[in-house]
């Protein structure tokens, strides 16, 4: 039984070894992505218990992503093997500042069949008992009307076994528009605690101009329902709107060089979701949430970079203080 569980399509992605337009890129690198397996895999390294829900084809890349999350440690039971899809692809550009362009192979694959069956299946199993956390992502719900209803069925079980249930918006435009999207993920985000988002995704959500302070769009969230909401501001860190209206603000660690910026936001994620299970206060989960961002984006590949408990504790002692004066 693990402390926290997650559910999500995982996928074999292609990352191009040079920087410039996907057009032009020939040569790609095989990483296993998917940003819920990005937060698990992080989480696991940073010494907590987690376990992924999902599904892969029978095929190769299937193979490679069950090896890579059991090699971090991820428990992989509630990952299954679907005989009669594919794994899902991808392929993107590298460049060190987004938007990054990708192309997804992905309709019809086996993650995108995930459904509230499964959820079903890994509850009856116990994947829920003792758990303390459950972190879902608006990716999934738009993924297929099944996936949708995984995702729904996981936060209702989650919610009555008294976990602490987070949402990461992760609007993907090449899967839905945002007049699709908007009412499925203010649903989702009315029956969680915590919501991350960009101020373009809280603003989708609170049906607000993208340009408005962050703290507003964060305040418009947090009237949603969920009681913090974590405005992710990429090179200008993150602010944190906890109910009670304490806003906080964290500023980013400088980065000298950014190798790849895909999977900053799940890493950061997976520190702040640690740092909560660790109990620590607001402010020192979006710390450890922004050092752990830091250290993904200089290094390629969504999981790469992901730091253990170490490695954590030594950026936060060396930079962290200097970031955050
Ligand atoms: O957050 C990084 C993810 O976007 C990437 O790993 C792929 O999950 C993915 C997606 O659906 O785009």
């Amino acid at each position: 039984m693990s402390e926290v569980v997650t559910l999500g399509e995982c996928l074999a992605s292609f990352v191009a070894t040079s920087s410039g337009p996907l057009a032009d890129a020939v040569a790609f690198e095989r990483f296993v992505a998917g940003a819920e397996a990005n937060v698990a895999a992080g989480l696991a390294r940073l010494g907590h218990s987690v376990t992924y829900i999902g599904r892969v084809g029978v095929d190769r890349f299937g193979t490679a992503i069950v090896r890579k999350l059991r090699g971090e440690g991820v428990d992989v039971r509630h990952l299954a093997i679907d005989p009669d899809a594919q794994t899902g692809v991808m392929f993107r550009e590298r460049r060190s500042l987004g938007p990054i362009d990708v192309v997804y192979h992905r309709a019809g694959s086996a993650g995108s069949r995930l459904s509230a069956d499964d959820i079903d299946a890994a509850a009856a199993a116990g994947a829920f008992e003792e758990a303390r956390w459950l972190h879902l992502t608006g990716i999934t719900p738009a993924l297929s009307p099944e996936a949708r209803m995984a995702t729904t069925r996981a936060r209702e079980l989650a919610r009555a076994a008294g976990l602490t249930v987070s949402l990461d918006v992760n609007l993907r435009r090449r899967l839905w528009s945002d007049e699709s999207a908007r009412p499925v993920v203010r649903e989702l985000a009315s029956g969680v605690d915590v919501v991350f988002g960009s101020p373009d995704e809280l603003a989708v959500l609170a049906d607000a101009d993208p340009a408005a302070d962050p703290a507003e769009l964060s305040a418009a969230v947090h009237a949603l329902g969920p009681s913090v909401v974590v405005a992710k501001l990429g090179a200008d860190g993150a602010l944190g709107f906890e109910a009670g209206g304490t806003v906080v603000r964290v500023a980013a660690l400088p980065v000298a060089t950014i190798i790849d910026p895909v999977g900053a936001g799940d890493a950061f994620c997976a520190g702040f979701i640690a740092g909560r299970l660790d109990g620590v206060d607001l402010e020192t989960a979006i710390r450890m949430g922004n050092a752990c961002g830091a250290m993904a984006v200089a290094a390629a590949g969504d999981q790469a970079g992901l730091p253990d408990r170490a490695e954590l504790g030594r950026v936060l002692a060396a930079g962290g203080a200097d970031a955050l004066r």
